[in-house]
């Protein structure tokens, strides 16, 4: 899988000085990082960038790349920012992202053929977050044909079925694995991504969660995710390098596996999470002492 490192972002109080300063050390420092931890792209996350955003957005993407030789992934809502990014980006840029709304694909789209880029479709539609794979399949049926419409082809669009947090939304995780198995059919071509972190946010147990779940989506046929470059066993994992930990996931999701007693103690820890993500288990922030 090809990995986003998500750690570029306003919420990173180190970082947010650093930005406000048009400071390029610390931000060109964790753009090297990135790339040592090889990292395919970088998410340059704004957010809603209410406060000069688009000259926000120019400087952030040249201070990355005279630092890194990496494609950009431009993440904020604020249209005006996301064309300056896309202005000064060198290479193709990953639009992160258009949603399923009428009114923001119809002023996003032009951008991607304008700056001959590729896009993240969010599945967020009209009435927020999609309930099921249904509302999910229903939504990117949408937005992908507005973009061929556009002349924008499927080897361009990066499908995320949104990956909501375990606590608040734990039957929404399997519906995004039912979601990736249906997508080659609903629009072969296209590639996929999720923002992995989005699942274990709240939780006190946020590496092996989005470890386990990382393996399920690999193992769902998932391109690429968005996520924390400094988790080494993540990227390991992402990368192939843990069959070990990929049988055992695969072994609770086939059935095989029913108590994480039978596996060795050291991957315990991933049985117990992807019961938890497959809702044989009830999540609760006590959950991995209780199992
Ligand atoms: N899909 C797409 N884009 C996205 C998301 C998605 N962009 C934003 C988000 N979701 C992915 N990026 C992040 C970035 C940070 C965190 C989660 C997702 C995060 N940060 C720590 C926290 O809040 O606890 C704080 C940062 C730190 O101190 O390390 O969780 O789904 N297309």
């Amino acid at each position: 899988m090809k990995c986003i490192g998500e750690n570029l972002n306003v919420m990173q109080k180190s970082l947010n000085q650093a930005f406000q300063e048009r400071n390029p050390g610390p931000v060109q420092e964790m753009a090297r990082q990135q790339q040592r931890a090889g990292m395919a792209w970088i998410d340059v996350n704004l957010g809603p960038a209410r406060k000069n955003g688009p000259e926000l957005m120019d400087w952030l993407v040249r201070t990355i790349q005279e630092a890194v030789d990496l494609p950009l992934s431009l993440d904020t809502s604020n249209i005006e920012a996301m064309e300056a990014g896309l202005a000064a980006h060198k290479g193709r840029a990953l639009i992160n992202s258009i949603m399923a709304r009428p009114e923001r694909y119809n002023a996003m789209l032009p951008l991607v053929t304008r700056y001959d880029a590729d896009m993240i479709a969010l599945l967020w539609g009209p009435e927020g977050l999609p309930r099921d794979e249904n509302e999910r399949a229903a939504w990117a049926v949408e937005l992908i044909y507005a973009a061929n419409e556009m002349g924008i082809d499927n080897q361009r669009i990066y499908v995320d079925p949104i990956i909501t947090p375990l606590n608040i939304q734990q039957d929404q995780l399997p519906a995004v694995l039912r979601f990736m198995a249906m997508l080659p059919e609903i629009a072969p071509g296209t590639r996929s991504v999720g923002g992995l972190s989005n699942l274990s946010n709240g939780t006190p147990w946020r590496e092996p969660l989005n470890q386990t779940y990382l393996a399920m989506l690999k193992r769902a046929g998932m391109y690429s995710a968005i996520l924390d470059y400094k988790d080494r066993l993540l990227i390991d994992i992402a990368a192939g390098k843990r069959p070990d930990i990929e049988q055992v996931v695969v072994a609770v999701e086939d059935g095989s596996l029913t108590s994480p007693q039978e596996v060795e103690e050291n991957l315990r820890v991933f049985a117990r999470a992807a019961r938890v993500i497959l809702g044989h288990s009830l999540y609760s922030d006590s959950w991995m002492k209780l199992e």
